[in-house]
């Protein structure tokens, strides 16, 4: 089960330089107002909310040489990775709060380098309807947020692809991509090229969200770092619309609730992302209180009892 000693750090990124709109920069934010510490208090667990990082603002310009804010989104991802990186140093289980997508090179650079330090084999579940596998050259947008896979896999600029001290970062059979159901044609060629492990929604629809996931959690051992990457639009619009790029078709809210649970059965998640709430397309608040309602799954809540071993 999960450490109760660890301490968990909230770690805010109110930006949304890597996004075609604004409004996620606001998500932080709204996942206090829905009650995130109280949730986690309530888990039994020690919380830290160490606040916002204080980076750029959002120069709202069009993409120059195929990348929109790429100067800001560096300086975010650099303040990102410190902050992860120093947390899981300091012994912590640090949740990052979203600020859009672009964060998670940031995030998952930090971890991967923690992890390198410490000879923990990293696994990275990105939960998404989107691959976020695009370069500068497969990108219909040049927004960064659809790219952070990709700059992980070591395929960017060098400023986001070296963060980690080494690069890739992270090796594409590290990760698995779970609810995908929006992937630009190009990107997709790239997918299969560099051989990631998708669960999409047809493998979600026909397999069920259990099966799914018990491949996906396949070969997690007690050296494992489980990092989780959500974001939000993962689920589907009709309970999660406050998020800025809906796509339909997303899982429901048992499969959600069963997808964390199962996370949580592991034992294994030692960081989280929750990415891309965007509380100005929301509908009071809703969107942040179910993200908190499968946070708390995700550290072990469920209604009665467990039915499947731990
Ligand atoms: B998110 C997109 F073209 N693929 O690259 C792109 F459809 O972090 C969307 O998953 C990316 O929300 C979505 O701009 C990024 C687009
Ligand atoms: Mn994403
Ligand atoms: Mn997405
Ligand atoms: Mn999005």
């Amino acid at each position: 089960a999960m450490a109760k000693g660890k301490a968990v750090t909230l770690i805010g990124a109110p930006t949304d330089t890597g996004a075609a709109d604004r409004g996620s920069s606001m998500g932080p934010e709204a996942l206090r107002v829905a009650g995130l510490r109280e949730a986690l208090v309530g888990r039994g667990l020690q919380v830290i909310d160490r606040g916002n990082l204080n980076g750029p603002g959002n120069p709202w310009q069009q993409p120059v040489d195929g990348y929109r804010h790429l100067a800001e989104v560096t300086e975010w991802n650099q303040l990102v990775h410190d902050a992860m990186y120093g947390a899981l140093k300091n012994g912590q289980l640090p949740i990052l709060l979203g600020g859009d997508h672009c964060l998670g090179i940031g995030s998952i650079s930090g971890v991967a380098r923690y992890c390198r330090e410490r000879g923990k084999k990293l696994r990275v579940f990105w939960l998404d309807a989107h691959a976020d596998f695009n370069t500068r050259e497969l990108s219909p947008s040049g927004n960064i947020h659809g790219m952070p896979v990709a700059c992980l896999c070591g395929f960017g600029p060098s400023q986001l692809t070296e963060m980690s001290g080494h690069k890739p970062a992270i090796h594409p059979s590290w990760i698995r991509q779970i609810g995908i159901r929006s992937v630009d044609p190009p990107e997709k060629r790239f997918v299969h090229e560099q051989g990631l492990e998708v669960f999409d929604m047809r493998y979600i629809d026909e397999h069920g969200m259990r099966q799914t996931m018990e491949q996906a959690l396949m070969g997690l051992d007690d050296d494992t770092h489980l990092h989780v990457s959500f974001d939000v639009d993962f689920l589907d619009p009709e309970i999660a619309p406050g998020v800025l790029t809906t796509i339909p078709g997303g899982p429901s809210y048992r499969e959600a609730q069963l997808c964390m649970e199962m996370i949580a059965d592991t034992g294994r998640m030692a960081s989280l992302d929750v990415m891309e709430l965007n509380p100005a397309l929301d509908i009071r608040n809703k969107t942040a209180l179910l993200a908190v309602d499968l946070i708390e799954s995700l550290f072990g809540k469920s209604t009665l009892m467990r039915r499947s071993a731990p």
